[in-house]
């Protein structure tokens, strides 16, 4: 493949909107994106999904580049790539920072298939043309603001309603919503690992309401009581930040944790294990969905690509750009085909363009990293 240079840009973008969580309250991304440039004049791009602080994972924007300059650029520049599949492999001797391997692991995929000249929903072996996507809402000061975000996002036709809930949180939006908008909309809550198995009688409430699902109840690093929680719910639990790997999600399946997982290509180190968890889950029949991160256009067309995998049969977090950016980095920008339906790129590699005016306004800071400077940073 000819890797000749790695570009690391970090970036902060204003949300339309900050978005709470059981984590805390955010009002702009901070990301590493990564640009990977073969001697053919190739380039690839990849986003980080970490977030300016650990609240939903351990690693950060700082992290990942500290990762990326140190550890994962010298080792991707010094060894002989042929195949992106390689990339997991060579990074597999560093323990965790998934988002950081994810990353360049991306863009890597994304040069491949371009200098294949195919798209990468078809490198990942995907089939669909289009895919259902939903939209996640976060924590409302109060109800009635939350049945409006609602309302709005419905009637943009998103195919899940995804709400965030917390302690104190749960019971009255989650009614509210069922009582405004009926039995028929497809509604799921998220905690982010807001409960304990102390308060099994809230998670039970929320039994009640036909959720599609209820999304990480329980401890960020738990599988054994989000077990012992799924023979008391008849709602399928989705494990999220539970799940790092495909052998996280072999054990998840086997102890009975959950009915559904959450794939996020950033969580678990990127497409190839992505890919990986989608076929264990499929012979399991444990449907799966893409999760999200408040990616750029970036991280949104690596999203759809994995999304046209088969068992990816429940709509994911990945809406259109409009949903957090007034302005997003990429041409065209991610826009609905119709109600709640992205169209998945044909052309080669994520289908998408950066534009390089807009990556400037939000641009903090810009190295490059080529076989001879990596010399000195190892
Ligand atoms: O738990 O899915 C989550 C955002 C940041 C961290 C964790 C999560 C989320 C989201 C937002 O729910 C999903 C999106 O719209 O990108
Ligand atoms: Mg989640």
């Amino acid at each position: 493949m000819h890797i000749e240079r790695v570009e690391l840009q970090r970036l902060q973008m204003p949300f339309k909107a900050s978005f709470e969580a059981s984590f805390g309250r955010l009002a702009k991304r901070d990301l590493v994106l990564v640009s990977v440039y073969s001697s053919d004049g190739t380039v690839g791009y990849g986003e980080s999904t970490s977030m300016a602080l650990p609240l939903y994972n351990e690693e950060t924007t700082e992290t990942v580049w500290y990762m990326l300059e140190h550890f994962l650029i010298p080792k991707l520049l010094t060894a002989k790539i042929t195949s992106p599949a390689e990339v997991a492999e060579l990074f597999a001797p560093i323990r965790r920072n998934n988002m950081a391997k994810a990353a360049l692991e991306g863009a890597v995929w994304d040069l491949y298939c371009k200098q294949q000249g195919i798209s990468l929903a078809a490198g990942l072996g995907g089939q669909k043309q289009t895919i259902e996507v939903g939209v996640s809402i976060g924590i409302e000061p109060t109800v009635d603001l939350l049945l409006h975000k609602v309302e709005g996002f419905i009637n943009q036709g998103y195919k899940k309603i995804k709400v965030k809930v917390k302690p104190g949180f749960d019971i009255e939006p989650m009614r509210a919503i069922r009582k405004q908008f009926g039995s028929d909309v497809p509604l799921m809550a998220d905690a982010n690992s807001a409960y304990t198995m102390d308060q099994i009688d809230i998670l039970k409430e929320l039994d009640q309401f036909d959720l599609i699902m209820i999304e990480q109840p329980l401890a960020h690093d738990d599988i054994i009581d989000h077990a012992k929680l799924q023979k008391e719910l008849k709602t399928p639990i989705c494990l999220d930040e539970s799940i790092h790997s495909l052998e996280d999600a072999r054990k998840a399946i086997e102890m009975g944790s959950c009915g559904i997982i959450n794939i996020k290509v950033g969580r678990v180190g990127g497409l190839t294990e992505s890919k990986k968890i989608h076929d264990l889950c499929q012979v399991h029949n444990i449907p799966v969905w893409c999760g999200g991160m408040f990616e750029t256009g970036v991280g949104r067309a690596h999203n759809i690509a994995i999304t046209s995998l088969p068992n990816f049969t429940i709509p994911g977090d990945t809406s259109a750009s409009d949903r957090y950016w007034t302005e997003d980095i990429v041409d065209p920008e991610v826009v609905l085909l119709e109600p709640g339906i992205l169209a998945v790129p044909t052309e080669p590699g994520i289908g998408y363009n950066l534009k390089p005016e807009s990556v400037n306004k939000f641009l903090v800071r810009q190295e490059n990293y080529s076989r001879q400077t990596v010399a000195s940073v190892e």
